[in-house]
């Protein structure tokens, strides 16, 4: 653009074009706005959107498709490659689902394809079953904002590692003669359905159970 345009003695406009730079970086869609000011007339300003003509994309894997549930770290280590390389380094956000766990962004170095990190998951002691835990990359681009463009998920499968266990509970370990403690018995498993749980006293002459 520019720096000064001439009204033509005889005309009342003047013709000016406007280039954006057509930079390497990743900086998205850009409102510029254009000032036209002279001594004595009100200043004036428009906006255009500068689009972005640069884009880059990933590519997310992990090591293993299958990890355990609570298993030593790293349970598997993943992998998050860009395209194109370029000499600058890229931050990539990471969102793991439930039980999974990483860093929460890492960065593939400047003139580097790719970068690793752990990934874990987390251990509970609920029968949950073999779940599927998906885990989503996306490009943080050059002026800081996570975009959706090239993002990459992988899934992995996280196996249980919990049986059907009950637990126990005493509101106290001692009981005088004819009084009452109350006790709560707990189970890790889905309490979609009921379940009977036996309760029997090892000295039926020294304490009785009953429901509360
Ligand atoms: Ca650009
Ligand atoms: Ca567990
Ligand atoms: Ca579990």
């Amino acid at each position: 653009m520019p720096a000064s345009v001439t009204l033509a003695l005889g005309e009342r406009n003047a013709v000016f074009s406007l280039n954006p730079i057509d930079n390497d970086l990743l900086d998205g869609t850009r409102r510029v706005v254009i000032q036209a000011s002279a001594s004595n007339y009100a200043t004036v300003s428009a906006s255009i959107d500068v689009l972005d003509n640069d884009s880059a994309s990933l590519v997310l894997t992990a090591a293993d498709a299958v990890v355990t549930e609570g298993a030593p770290s790293p349970a598997t280590i993943g992998t998050v490659s860009r395209s194109p390389v370029t000499s600058r380094a890229m931050q990539v956000s990471l969102t793991p689902a439930s039980p999974l766990s990483t860093p929460f962004r890492v960065t593939i170095p400047a003139g580097e394809a790719f970068a690793t990190f752990n990934i874990n998951a987390s251990d509970d002691g609920f029968v949950n079953g073999t779940r599927t835990a998906s885990l989503t990359a996306r490009i943080v681009n050059d002026v800081g904002t996570i975009i959706d463009e090239g993002a990459a998920t992988v899934s992995i499968q996280v196996l249980d590692n919990d049986g059907p266990t009950l637990s126990f509970s005493m509101a106290s370990d001692v009981v005088a003669e004819g009084a009452t403690v109350s006790a709560t018995v707990y189970r890790n498993t889905d309490p979609a359905a009921a379940l009977v749980v036996s309760l029997s006293s090892s000295a039926p002459g020294q304490a009785t159970v009953r429901q509360a």
